[in-house]
């Protein structure tokens, strides 16, 4: 199995205003369907959920699901440990990634990646900067649970999804880094991390080297959501030709969304994010999303499906709505 093809989604209308800015035709989602960047791997099944479940005929801007990559094997036909046995998947899945976020946004289209693990990050803003002959001059706030700064040499659980920010800095396995071309994809002053609570003293080492700025959860506590995010969008928009959103669901609270692969207690809350992301409407420098680690199997009443909607919503709809 390696592609879907999917029609569905809804046309813009007679007269409608587009998504984005009125230089975008639609917002094309893409699935990511992979669970072997992780030691659990069911993320493997969020794009399908989402799709199936119905819920994105609820968004009020003109859209379409272009397709759902899947691995060459699943990780329910097939048992591995996280590390460089997973490598060929990954790896394999990320180019593919790659040049189907690179051929929508040449289509001047807004692409929407839907995971599936993290390690999707590594293709997802390889076929952006690609597509935007923007590599080195692209920007990327980053938000999440943990910091995904890993390389091989540092990570104590082998798992790809970990690794995927310091593979866009140009650190670790050239699998990873070089997706579609020799060398890094990001530069350290043109990326933001948010929301972190949880990381190891290795790829902690590499982020504070390099000179990346993370905003720590503490810190979102103390200035509040708005102000944090506000900083970091001026951050990565200086020196660059657009930027982009990454949003790993457990930057969340688990208690708001107990659907992720690897949840951490305290953090953002939805209702202090979803307000300020509804600022971005229409502002042509943002470029792509994606939204990743979301687990079905782990969702509580659906929180995490209606959550990822509501980011939908106040991120790409021209009216916000209210949560
Ligand atoms: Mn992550």
């Amino acid at each position: 199995m390696s592609a879907r093809p999917y029609s569905e989604g809804r046309k813009i209308e007679k007269g409608e205003q587009n998504p984005i800015g009125s230089m975008i035709n639609q917002v094309v989602f893409i699935g990511f369907a992979s669970g072997w960047g992780a030691q659990i791997r069911e993320t493997e099944k969020g794009p399908d959920f989402l799709f199936s479940s119905g819920i994105l005929s609820s968004l009020s801007f003109p859209w379409l699901w272009k397709e759902t990559l899947y691995p060459q094997k699943s990780a329910q036909e097939h048992s591995l440990p996280p590390g460089p046995l997973t490598l060929p998947f990954i790896e394999d899945l990320c180019r593919r990634i790659a040049f189907s976020v690179e051929s929508v946004i040449k289509n001047k289209e807004f692409p929407v990646i839907i995971g599936g693990d993290q390690s999707v990050s590594a293709g997802t803003w390889a076929g952006v900067a690609n597509a935007l002959k923007a590599k080195q001059k692209f920007g990327l706030i980053w938000i999440d649970a943990h910091k995904d700064a890993h390389t091989m040499e540092t990570t104590p659980s082998q798992a790809y999804h970990g690794m995927p920010l310091a593979a866009l800095l140009g650190f670790g396995d050239p699998a990873l880094v070089n997706v579609l071309e020799e060398g890094p994809i990001l530069r350290p002053e043109h990326v933001c991390l948010i929301g972190v609570r949880s990381y190891e003293e290795g790829e902690a080492a590499l982020l504070k080297q390099l000179g990346v700025r993370v905003y720590y959860m503490n810190e979102v506590l103390e200035k509040g959501f708005k102000v944090v995010f506000q900083e970091a969008l001026t951050h990565v928009k200086q020196g660059t030709k657009g930027y982009g959103l990454s949003i790993d669901l457990d930057a969340f609270d688990p208690r708001e969304a107990p659907g992720v692969g690897s949840p951490e207690p305290g953090g953002l809350k939805p209702r202090e994010v979803l307000p300020v992301f509804s600022h971005l409407k229409r502002d042509l420098t943002f470029k792509a999303l994606e939204i990743v680690e979301y687990n079905p199997d782990r969702d509580k009443n659906n929180k995490t499906l209606f959550l990822i909607r509501d980011l939908l919503l106040n991120l790409l709809a021209q009216e916000a709505t209210s949560v």
